[in-house]
């Protein structure tokens, strides 16, 4: 290969990183604004955190062998559809699939597979969401579809992922069948806590909405004294207060 072939491979692998580096910032973006704006409308926050990262050169050679995808870059581009990945971490497992929801109203998001690990864990115990997505980023000259995979979970999960990964990684994915066990008992009480955490978030906004209630009726009882509503419609109103849980 003389100088200038290698030239023009280096510029088309920089062009290659920087489209999903593009990718990740769009979609960072556009989490952002979902999150402000439910924020702001809604009073309460789904998403906790997000993260961004593209795959390292090494990391996508690694996977490319892994699967068998040939090592060039349109196999590669059309095949490994997480060298953008946007992490999205959420409270409650509620959060997760409302942000999901969320995501997959964005029409310039095409979305090509939804990996619902969280009613399908998988063996070793993981739990997440996956969404696999392309977007189009708009470059000079043209614009380019890019993969990329959104992963949303909730804190305990992702607590769990991350210590899983370590493992892996201090054992080079031989982790020991003792700990394996360990890790998927783990990932049931990270499950079972998970729900819990839900139920009670549950009961705090039921209680929340009851209190707002209980002020309207107030305000009612105080607006009737001064205003005389119907009997009616007060008893009405007193009687849905009563068939409330
Ligand atoms: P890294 O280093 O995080 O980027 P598929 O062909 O669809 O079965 P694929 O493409 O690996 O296989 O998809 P999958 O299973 O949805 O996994 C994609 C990413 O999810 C992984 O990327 C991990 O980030 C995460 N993930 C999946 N399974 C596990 C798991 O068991 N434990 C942990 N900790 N993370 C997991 P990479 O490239 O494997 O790794």
């Amino acid at each position: 290969m003389d100088v200038q072939q290698w030239e023009r491979l280096k510029q088309e692998i920089v062009r290659f990183m920087m489209t999903y580096k593009f990718a990740v910032e769009e979609l960072r973006t556009k989490i952002e604004i979902l999150r402000q704006e439910f924020h702001y409308i809604h009073d309460h926050n789904p998403i906790e955190q997000i993260t961004c990262r593209v795959k390292s050169p090494e990391s996508i050679l690694q996977k490319a062998r892994r699967k068998g995808v040939p090592l060039s870059l349109p196999a590669i581009r059309e095949n490994i559809r997480d060298i953008a990945g946007v992490r999205i971490i959420c409270a409650f497992v509620s959060d997760i699939y409302r942000v999901s929801e969320m995501l997959q109203k964005q029409s310039d998001l095409h979305i090509a597979e939804c990996k619902d690990y969280i009613q399908n864990p998988k063996p070793n115990g993981y739990r997440s969401l996956h969404l696999i997505v392309q977007l189009p980023v708009f470059m000079s000259d043209h614009t380019e579809k890019v993969w990329a995979e959104i992963q949303i979970r909730t804190i305990a999960m992702d607590f769990w992922a991350s210590l899983e990964h370590k493992l892996n990684y201090k054992y080079n994915y031989q982790i020991p069948e003792p700990l394996l066990n360990e890790l998927r008992a783990a990932a049931e009480s990270i499950a079972a806590l998970d729900a819990k955490m839900e139920k009670i978030n549950r009961q705090a906004n039921h209680f929340k909405a009851t209190l707002q209630t209980d002020d309207a009726l107030q305000e009612l009882w105080l607006n009737n004294q001064r205003y005389h509503l119907p009997k009616e419609f007060l008893s009405m109103l007193l009687n849905l207060d009563n068939s409330r849980e």
